[in-house]
């Protein structure tokens, strides 16, 4: 199902395509049999175990995201019984306050997967192509990447996982990603050859990882990506899967999460989960989605404690096919031109794929990974975070001022939406330039050199750590002689 040149130039079009203006949201699928409750104690999960049991078949606790109050339910339906009453079973538990909250376990999905646009690769489209893509000069990446490279921050991405071994990620991926996909614990962008939404494409999302962590890799060159796959291979997971991928993420401490995903459903479990990525510092970033409407409203993106990306062409006019509302924060580029059936090169976003190739795209997935690698760039100029000055709580709001204040304004290119695609577009070479340079690789104390100093920290700091752990250079977890090594050729 896969287009590539060489068999489908004619559907080039129709492959990179997104929704038209005025077109019907489908409303997001529910896992069946799944359901998530937040309850506070060991007693009132078994009272709502015992309550739901009174109705309901084979109620049980699935799993739990660990060290928090939020559980996966499992159950079952009898002849006639249906979901939404089960909902409403939840619910009743919630009103008498054995419940803080309770919700069904809606589907996520990449916002290219929900309106079925699929990356295209072939002639042409290769290194070269990534490397000087519009992106490039538009951000000022060049200039940007003498002030920083992103150094000593994680950037956790949220997706269908990564081909750590494409030649354009060198060591830039963290080997102790994660899958919570059942029965397949790698973290690579794998398919599993299997049509899993019905939608006639097979694996249709494989890639998508890849591509945004290249994108976030093209823009923070230093940062290191932490994969962790839990979109399936055709962009799908429940919520729960979702948030059980975030906490992960907050887990192991890193600065910025990725998430090219939505959904239409306000999930009370991403919810709970973004505000304690606020209160702890850590930055997600989300895509605004790709439906051209103002409602429904993509999940996370439009949650007040994380960045809501849209997506621009590349003259920063809106995107025919970007979402728009005034809870979106930032503006990026995430449009790629098709003409005459062959991608115009000079005006699209390329990205790698699994096996060593690239492809063009577009999306407000591609818009939130720029956004991402921006605030990594902002993130590694500030590694004093969380000071006197600037506590975690406020680290956010503070990113997104600074990109706010030296970004591009969009409203008068776009006075339709005014307000309405975030409140510029980045520039990382206008942030950056803001700031002080940021510490290079190694540089663990972040006082301008690599030397004994640092080179006492990383030994004091030996053995198992977080990969956020600076003096954990590969992000691998462990603070050994193959950091040393990296530090020396630094020094
Ligand atoms: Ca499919
Ligand atoms: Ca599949
Ligand atoms: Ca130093
Ligand atoms: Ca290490």
């Amino acid at each position: 199902m896969r287009a590539t040149f060489f068999i489908s130039i004619v559907l080039a079009n129709a492959m990179l395509s997104t929704a038209r203006a005025g077109s019907v949201v489908p409303p997001d699928p529910i896992v069946a049999g799944q359901a998530i409750v937040n309850a506070s104690t060991p007693a009132a999960l078994a009272q709502t175990i015992a309550a739901l049991s009174v109705q309901f078949p084979a109620v049980s606790v699935a799993l739990q995201i660990p060290n928090r109050p939020i559980y996966l339910l499992s159950y079952e339906l009898a002849p006639k019984q249906t979901t939404h009453q089960f909902d409403l079973a939840l619910g009743a538990l919630v009103t008498q306050g054995t419940l803080t909250w309770a919700e069904l376990n809606y589907e996520g999905q990449t916002a290219e997967g929900k309106t079925d646009s699929l990356w295209l690769s072939g002639l042409g489209i290769n290194a070269n192509a990534y490397d000087s893509q519009y992106a490039v000069p538009l951000l000022g990446l060049k200039s940007a990447h003498r002030r920083s490279r992103g150094a000593g921050v994680v950037v956790s991405v949220i997706d269908t996982g990564i081909d750590a071994t494409h030649p354009v990620f060198e060591n830039s991926i963290s080997p102790l990603g994660a899958s919570f996909i059942a029965n397949s614990p790698s973290f690579s962008d794998i398919g599993d050859g299997l049509d899993n939404d019905g939608d006639g494409f097979f694996d249709e999302q494989v890639g998508h990882g890849t591509f945004i962590a290249g994108l976030i890799h093209l823009v923070a060159p230093d940062a290191m990506i932490l994969p962790v796959r839990v979109l399936d291979s055709d962009g799908r997971a429940g919520n729960f899967q979702v948030a059980q991928a975030l906490a992960w993420s907050i887990d192991r401490g890193a600065h910025v999460v990725n998430m090219s995903l939505g959904e239409t459903y306000h999930s009370n479990a991403l919810e709970d989960l973004a505000q304690e990525a606020l209160q702890r510092g850590i930055i997600i970033v989300a895509a605004a989605g790709n439906f051209d409407v103002e409602d429904p409203r993509e999940y996370p993106a439009n949650d007040s404690n994380a960045c809501g990306v849209t997506a621009l062409d590349s003259t920063d006019y809106k995107a025919s096919f970007t979402n728009f509302e005034i809870d979106m924060d930032l503006a990026a580029p995430g449009v790629s031109r098709i003409i005459n059936g062959v991608p115009d090169l000079a005006q699209c976003v390329v990205g790698p794929i699994p096996s060593g190739g690239f492809a063009v795209w577009q999306g407000t997935s591609m818009a939130t990974a720029f956004a991402s690698g921006t605030v990594a760039l902002v993130r590694s100029q500030n590694p004093q975070w969380p000071d006197a000055q600037t506590p975690n709580a406020s680290i956010f709001n503070r990113v997104m001022d600074l990109i706010d204040v030296n970004g591009v304004s969009i409203d008068e290119l776009n006075p339709q939406f005014a307000g309405m695609l975030g409140r510029a577009r980045i520039s990382p070479s206008g942030v950056t330039a803001a700031l002080p340079i940021a510490p290079r690789v190694g540089d663990v104390n972040f006082d301008g050199v690599v030397n004994a100093a640092d080179l006492t920290i990383q030994l004091s700091q030996w053995g198992v750590c977080e990969p956020s752990l600076r003096s954990d250079l590969n992000a691998d977890g462990i603070v050994n002689a193959a950091d040393i090594v990296t530090l020396l050729s630094n020094w």
